[in-house]
């Protein structure tokens, strides 16, 4: 009985106390130094993987929220220019432009680079990578956008810059990292390289596949006979030759060459 009454007790007190006390928000998410509140909004934003992009790029955030640049494979910037001149850091003139510098992500990685971008106003923001050509091929993206076209241009714009010049000074932004499994991503598969996480060596491009791509390919060495020669081919793979004359060898007379070889 005594310890019903002292919890009613405390129960009205509670209750009585709510409405004159201030309203403190204790739900506060760190973000590596960056504290906000959980009622804002954490938007992430992925950076680069299987191709230089951003992923959206078109963002509508309010004042108060946070863009989290998630940052996947490839090296990547996220940095801001202006409309009118794509793929040129804006800190050149304005100093507290963002740029959140070249954060890579490697195979074999357990953390994912982040870059968290708060919103501290309504202000379109035009936002390219700084990487090579990402910005020309399209890694771009627009914060707040006042219309839909913006990112057309912005896109256009970007594709037509004669270069891709790099940001100079992290800002606008806090450098972190989260957990892989956090994020909003999965890597591009690992590559085969070696081990313990390393980067790969940077590959060539893989060249487009030959038409005859799946027959084996093999090794010619080109031995020209002299000129008037008559050579005889036979035809590999035709089955039963025997039985089809005329289509089993080729007959070559050896031209005059065009040109004078070079001495052995
Ligand atoms: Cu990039």
């Amino acid at each position: 009985m005594m310890r019903f009454l002292i919890s009613s007790i405390l129960l009205a007190a509670s209750v009585e106390a709510r409405p004159f006390g201030p309203t403190v928000r204790r739900n506060e998410v760190d973000l590596g130094g960056l504290t906000i509140k959980a009622a804002n909004r954490l938007i992430p934003v992925v950076v680069g993987g299987q191709q230089d992009v951003f992923v959206p790029n078109v963002v509508t955030a309010a004042v108060g929220d946070i863009i989290q640049f998630q940052f996947s494979n490839g090296n990547h910037t996220v940095t801001e220019s202006t409309l009118e001149a794509p793929c040129r850091p804006l800190q050149a003139t304005d100093p507290t432009a963002i740029h959140s510098g070249h954060i890579p992500f490697q195979d074999g990685q357990t953390t994912v680079g982040t870059f968290n971008m708060p919103i501290t106003s309504t202000k379109t923001l035009f936002l390219y990578c700084a990487t090579g050509p990402h910005c020309q091929l399209g890694q771009v993206l627009v914060v707040n956008p006042t219309n839909d076209q913006q990112i057309v241009d912005y896109a256009k714009g970007s594709a037509a810059a004669a270069e891709n010049i790099d940001g100079t000074t992290v800002s606008g932004g806090t450098v972190a990292s989260i957990p892989l499994e956090a994020a909003a991503f999965i890597p591009a598969p690992v590559q085969d390289g070696p081990p313990g996480g390393a980067a790969p060596p940077a590959a060539e491009a893989p060249a487009a596949a030959p038409d005859n791509a799946g027959v084996p390919i093999q090794t010619i060495t080109a031995i020209i006979p002299p000129e008037g020669t008559t050579i005889t081919i036979p035809l590999a793979g035709v089955a039963d030759a025997a039985t089809l004359p005329g289509t089993t060898t080729v007959i070559v007379t050896v031209p005059a060459p065009t040109s004078t070889p070079p001495a052995a």
